[in-house]
């Protein structure tokens, strides 16, 4: 009973004193348009991307999360000043799963491209924001680089990121960097569409909630 009271007083505690029009989670993956559409209207950069794209994806032209999995690995162990023990299985297929906003267990172009954006925009705010040059980001450096990425939290929220994606020490080393922005970048769009009214609170029957959380 005590736990209990003390959990939700918590909770209440974190959500009570942020204000979600403070987030800005990145614009959303652009609706998807007939194939042939979509490639007619694109400029060398995209025609580039996709060429890529289908090389990493295969013949099924979608990024399954083992592929995700050997795709990070391989750029970042190009990248020397990225601390990391590797992306793990585990957190690839949380991200594709809560990137996966057509539900086909993988990632199609659009829904990679999105990602990939991402991870390219908060791999330069990492490598800004590890100040002391450790190669991790530390408790102390992690606010600012959450700022800079578009999340100003407030401190409950950063001690529970640290205790859940930080080491001992409180260092956040790449891949548990990237996996935590992911989800607190695809969390907040949810949010917003949720919060159709746009009041900052949002309504979830038990179904909703769990599709919610349980795909995630
Ligand atoms: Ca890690
Ligand atoms: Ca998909
Ligand atoms: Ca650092």
């Amino acid at each position: 009973m005590f736990l209990a009271k003390n959990l939700i007083g918590g909770i209440i505690n974190i959500v009570s004193n942020i204000d979600p029009a403070q987030f800005t989670p990145s614009d959303p993956p652009p609706p998807r348009r007939p194939l042939n559409f979509a490639e007619a209207h694109e400029n060398d950069e995209e025609k580039k991307f996709r060429r890529v794209f289908h090389q990493l994806a295969g013949d099924d032209m979608e990024v399954s999360p083992k592929e995700l999995k050997d795709i990070l690995n391989k750029i970042i162990s190009k990248h020397g000043n990225l601390k990391t023990d590797g992306f793990s299985i585990e957190s690839c297929r949380s991200m594709v799963a809560v990137m996966d906003s057509d539900s086909t267990g993988k990632l199609g172009f659009h829904e990679f491209k999105y990602l990939w954006n991402n991870i390219k925009k908060w791999q330069s705010i990492y490598l800004s924001h590890d100040s002391d040059r450790s190669g991790v980001i530390g408790a102390g450096e992690l606010p600012h680089a959450f700022k800079a990425a578009g999340f100003p939290l407030n401190d409950d929220l950063f001690k529970m990121i640290i205790r859940r994606y930080s080491d001992e020490h409180g260092d956040m080393d790449f891949d548990n960097f990237i996996g935590c922005l992911v989800r607190l970048d695809a969390m907040c769009r949810a949010f917003k569409t949720l919060d159709k009214d746009n009041n900052g609170t949002i309504n979830l029957d038990v179904k909703e909630w769990l599709q919610l959380t349980m795909y995630s």
